[in-house]
């Protein structure tokens, strides 16, 4: 069984434990024909990736990822730190040959995510991000009848991804600020709704959108009459877009929703059916079949029927921690198997021109195009 020794880049933080979780478990997924290591935790703190490397199993601990990209033994390098560091290290890391896994967004800049891409195409390694949620079985499951035509051609995608942060975290930390990595409600929280729409219903040419800053940098919401500064991303967007296959898509995302906790919703209406999925309830899926008798119309509830993602026993319920398995799963695979995976850099490079592409329209309030809409995969 192959071994593959990783190193996570910092590793002290939320995604740390989430993607240690997902080492941790990952052997017990069947056929991966890899023994992972939890080599070792980085961090720019040392005694903070001392004591994470300690409390979430891995061997060793560096303050230095550059060090760490240089060792042999090295065979993965998963990158957790925020976006702006994302483009050197996952340079690096590739250059060093080794397969790289790094968080969303890829980067916060557009043209640096397209360069990522390119390297990414030219260095043979298996490269992916983490747009984990199009993992989820029950979304896997619409994509597969949404290729075998089972809905008919795609019309409209209704996406959101609403959450109540904005109200009550009492600190967003590096994601308060853009010039801290912070890329606000679009850029956090619409990158992932982009990927799965992506996902189901394949590129966007171009989009039209608003967007809204609730939140000073530091406390309380602004006044009336109060501007926020460029630097204080956006706590809430709206933007319609137009799929390179015709279909039509509205998106929504928010960090000031109240009553919705990481509520994210996909909707799409096809010529022959429609579904609709809710990360709060994902273990269905509801669909709606034109053919359906009017006596017999409306949408169904179809519990997962696929055997979970740990037992070959459906409706056993999937959280958090599945989807870091999960995607993880794929890209181990891929390395193993020595065949590409998605979402990768490329995919996630026009994720990127998209959430910019947003954020443009809301200033100018024109369409603009995507131009990695219409382009082959790079
Ligand atoms: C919100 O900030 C956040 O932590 C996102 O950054 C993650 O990608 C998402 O999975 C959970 O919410």
């Amino acid at each position: 069984m192959k071994e593959l020794r990783v190193a996570l880049i910092g590793g002290a933080g939320f995604m740390g434990k989430a993607h240690s979780l997902a080492y941790a478990h990952a052997g017990f997924l069947d056929g991966l024909d890899a023994r992972l290591v939890r080599e070792v935790l980085v961090d720019v703190d040392a005694d903070a990736a001392a004591k994470a490397a300690a409390q979430l199993g891995w061997n060793r601990s560096s303050d230095n990822w550059r060090d760490v990209i240089a060792d042999p033994a090295i065979d993965i390098v998963d990158i957790v730190t925020p976006p702006q560091m994302h483009a050197e290290i996952a340079s690096a890391a590739m250059a060093a040959g080794k397969h790289v896994f790094c968080e969303k967004p890829i980067t916060n800049d557009g043209q640096e995510a397209a360069e990522l891409a390119i390297a990414a195409a030219a260095s043979g390694v298996v490269n992916q991000v983490g747009f984990n949620y199009r993992f989820t079985p029950m979304l896997t499951h619409a994509k597969s009848m949404l290729t075998a035509g089972d809905l008919g051609r795609p019309l409209q995608l209704r996406a959101s991804y609403l959450a109540d942060g904005g109200f009550w975290v009492p600190d967003f930390g590096w994601r308060k600020k853009r010039s801290t990595g912070g890329s606000g409600a679009t850029g956090d929280l619409g990158s992932h709704v982009i990927d799965m729409a992506l996902f189901l219903c394949g590129r966007i040419k171009r989009v039209v959108a608003l967007d809204r800053s609730y939140a000073k940098a530091s406390e309380g919401n602004w006044g009336p009459d109060e501007v926020p500064d460029a630097d204080v991303p956006d706590g809430g967007a709206m933007w319609i877009a137009e799929f390179a296959n015709g279909a039509m898509g509205s998106f929504s995302a928010s960090f000031y929703a109240a009553g919705r906790a990481n509520a994210i919703r996909m909707e799409v209406d096809g010529s022959k059916g429609a579904l609709q999925f809710d990360w709060n309830k994902n273990n269905e899926i509801q669909l709606a079949f034109v053919d359906d008798p009017m006596d017999k119309a409306g949408f169904r509830h179809v519990i997962a029927g696929e055997p979970s993602l740990w037992y070959p026993i459906p409706g056993l319920g999937y959280g958090y921690v599945d989807g870091s398995a999960a995607q993880l799963a794929s890209f181990v695979r891929a390395i193993v198997a020595g065949t590409p995976t998605a979402p990768d850099f490329s995919d996630a490079a026009h994720v990127q021109e998209i959430v910019e592409a947003v954020a443009r329209s809301a200033q100018t309030g024109g369409w603009i195009d995507i131009a990695s809409g219409s382009e082959a995969k790079a």
